[in-house]
């Protein structure tokens, strides 16, 4: 199979990799490089991009061909936003990045809050922490723009995830999160959930191995250019995920 194209093979050293998955991003992902790479001089950031038919991949293998701090990964024959994060993590760690900073590529999340969740995953006398969640849903967390029907998926998926699946987190469906990769050698990394589901599951992992998780308001916007993948057929498939992992979390299956 010919390799999936991406950007150039020399990295620069690094400790934190911002990861943003891109699915038909066009209008957001030049504004999002230039914001990302401009929150913090310490970051570097990876496009994981599924070979957008809008050409938001190439848009940012250009816009790396002379921004050695960004990165480019377009993955042939393969699709969902939790299949790319995953294959990020990975990434990030064979390349020797200690931390990845995980976010959408809408602006939903705020570049500037980076360096905040950075912070919250070494706080200053405290233990470290393994995942620091951009949370809409502590005080001083808000979502502003979303319909009530976007609010009520929200609030239910939360709400499963918290007592049913057993998740301590007020906020596990969001996509902002920074997390200390090391994790990744304390959770079985097989079969996660390929779609949206895979926040969940990933928090379900990490709690079950008593990774310490804290959550950090943020104030989510919604997106005004673009438009949203949380199709019909992705919330099937979420759907399903979650009530697989009731299953798994109950029967332990
Ligand atoms: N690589 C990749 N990214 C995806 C896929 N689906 C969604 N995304 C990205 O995931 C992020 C969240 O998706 P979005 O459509 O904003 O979902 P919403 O915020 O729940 O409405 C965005 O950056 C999308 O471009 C996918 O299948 N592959
Ligand atoms: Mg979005």
């Amino acid at each position: 199979m010919p390799e999936d194209p991406h950007s150039s093979e020399t990295w620069l050293p690094g400790r934190v990799l911002v990861q943003a998955a891109t699915y038909n991003e066009r209008e957001n992902i030049g504004p999002l490089i230039d914001a990302i790479l401009a929150s913090s001089a310490e970051v570097q950031l990876l496009i994981i991009d599924d070979d957008s038919p809008d050409g938001t991949g190439q848009i940012a293998l250009e816009r790396a061909k002379c921004e050695p701090r960004l990165h480019v990964l377009i993955r042939r024959g393969r699709r969902g936003l939790g299949s790319a994060i995953l294959e990020g993590f990975l990434l990030a760690r064979s390349r020797g990045f200690a931390v990845s900073v995980n976010m959408d590529a809408d602006f939903s999340h705020d570049p500037a809050d980076i360096v905040r969740l950075l912070a919250a995953l070494d706080p200053v006398g405290g233990v470290p922490v393994d995942i620091a969640i951009g949370s809409r849903c502590v005080p001083g967390g808000r979502t502003l723009g979303w319909p009530l029907s976007r609010h009520l998926t929200s609030w239910l998926v939360c709400w499963f995830t918290r007592w049913i699946i057993g998740v301590p987190v007020n906020d596990s469906s969001g996509g902002f999160r920074a997390v200390r990769l090391s994790i990744l050698d304390r959770i079985d990394i097989g079969r996660f959930a390929q779609g949206y589901a895979f926040q969940e599951d990933f928090l379900w992992r990490v709690h079950r191995a008593n990774g310490r998780i804290v959550e950090i308001p943020i104030t989510f916007s919604d997106r005004t250019r673009g438009s949203s993948k949380a199709d019909f057929a992705e919330i099937c498939r979420s759907t399903r995920d979650l009530l697989r992992f009731a299953r798994r979390t109950w029967l332990g299956r």
